[in-house]
């Protein structure tokens, strides 16, 4: 018996495809309209999306990565949606193994910054000036928003409804925050979306609303490295800017979402991080010495070669993928 397990144990990791853990944002809608993303492969060469590909489900890890712009080795993608002040945004995370997204621990935030006068998918993104539009923590009953998306759900956004007209990225990112009680293990997980805003509005965010990536976090900002994360009743802290001011000004009740079911129960720990680091700005945006990318990663669910095997994603994954994607579609519409 001893013996057949063991070689049982030796095989099986060669044979459960690698790609069983993190994942990636798979399709997005925007006022009902579904666009899809590409199956995260090395080097990205999908199908056109405005949403960019990454080359590896694997986290972004520490604070000075420069995957923390749009996700893991992720180049321009081809497309670029139109979207209306107002429209609604639903985004649809999934595993590598395209199963459900694994994590159920961290924030949930959402981030745009101006492409200029550039398209945004001629825009490379590593300068953006990116202001949030919402972030959630911990829902009333202790549990975080990001068990929602483990549970098969969408997160939602809505393009604020008074923000100037023009091309925009917008940035929704999902920390997992499973490791995070050792500093550099928070694990990052930034996706891009490229868009072209209509409409008539004049809202802009300050200039100290506005951070890049990487430069907006800190590898020790309270919600980064965060040692009481699994603490009964605990705090979260936001990191990175407030939502901006025009965002929440411009549709009644969103500052409830930014604040009361940002926080924890007691609705008293959402502190703003913006407003606490004072005039030195955001508490990341000096720049720090944090080194990033050597950190060995854990993951309840990673396999140990899941990073080294996601450069090497099976084509025929893409086409499961798609048939997946068709089925969710018939049911959904
Ligand atoms: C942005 O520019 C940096 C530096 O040249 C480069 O490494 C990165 O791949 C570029 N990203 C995109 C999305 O083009
Ligand atoms: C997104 O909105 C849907 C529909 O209202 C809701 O069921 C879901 O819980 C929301 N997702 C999150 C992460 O809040
Ligand atoms: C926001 O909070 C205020 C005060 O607690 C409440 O009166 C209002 O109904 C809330 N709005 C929404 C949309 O939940
Ligand atoms: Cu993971």
């Amino acid at each position: 018996m001893r013996p057949s397990a063991l070689g049982l144990s030796l095989i099986i990791p060669a044979i459960i495809p690698a790609v069983v853990a993190h994942g990636s944002l798979y399709e997005v809608t925007i006022a009902g309209q579904l666009h899809m993303g590409n199956v995260p492969e090395n080097p990205p060469i999908g199908n056109a999306s405005i949403i960019r590909q990454i080359d590896a489900v694997s986290p972004v890890l520490g604070t000075d990565n420069p995957f923390l712009t749009c996700g893991q080795g992720a180049p321009l993608a081809a497309d670029v949606a139109s979207a209306m002040p107002g429209d609604a945004v639903t985004l649809w995370w999934r595993g590598g193994d395209l199963q459900n997204w694994p994590h159920n621990t961290g924030p949930i935030m959402t981030y745009m910054a101006s492409c200029g006068d550039t398209p945004c998918n001629q825009y490379n993104g590593s300068d953006a000036q990116w202001f949030k539009i919402s972030q959630l923590g911990q829902q009333s009953d202790g549990t975080w928003y990001q068990s929602i998306i483990m549970n098969g759900g969408v997160a939602n956004a809505t393009i604020p409804s008074n923000i100037a007209p023009g091309n925009y990225l917008m940035r929704h990112e999902l920390i997992a925050l499973q490791n995070a009680a050792t500093e550099g293990l928070a694990e990052f997980y930034p996706s891009c979306v490229q868009l072209t805003i209509g409409g008539s509005g004049t809202g802009v965010p300050t200039a100290d609303e506005t951070c890049t990536f990487p430069g907006c976090y800190s590898e020790t900002d309270p919600g980064i490295y965060d040692p009481t994360v699994y603490d009964p009743g605990s705090s979260y802290t936001f990191p990175g800017p407030p939502v901006a001011a025009f965002v929440t000004a411009g549709s009644p009740g969103a500052s409830n979402s930014t604040t009361a079911s940002g926080s924890s129960p007691s609705g008293t720990s959402t502190s703003d991080p913006g407003s606490s680091s004072g005039s030195g700005g955001y508490p990341g945006s000096g720049g720090s010495s944090t080194s990033w990318g050597h950190h060995h990663h854990t993951c309840h669910l990673v396999s140990p070669s899941a990073s080294a095997s996601a450069s090497v994603y099976p084509r025929r994954i893409s086409r499961i993928m798609r048939d997946l994607h068709h089925a969710r579609n018939a049911q959904l519409h």
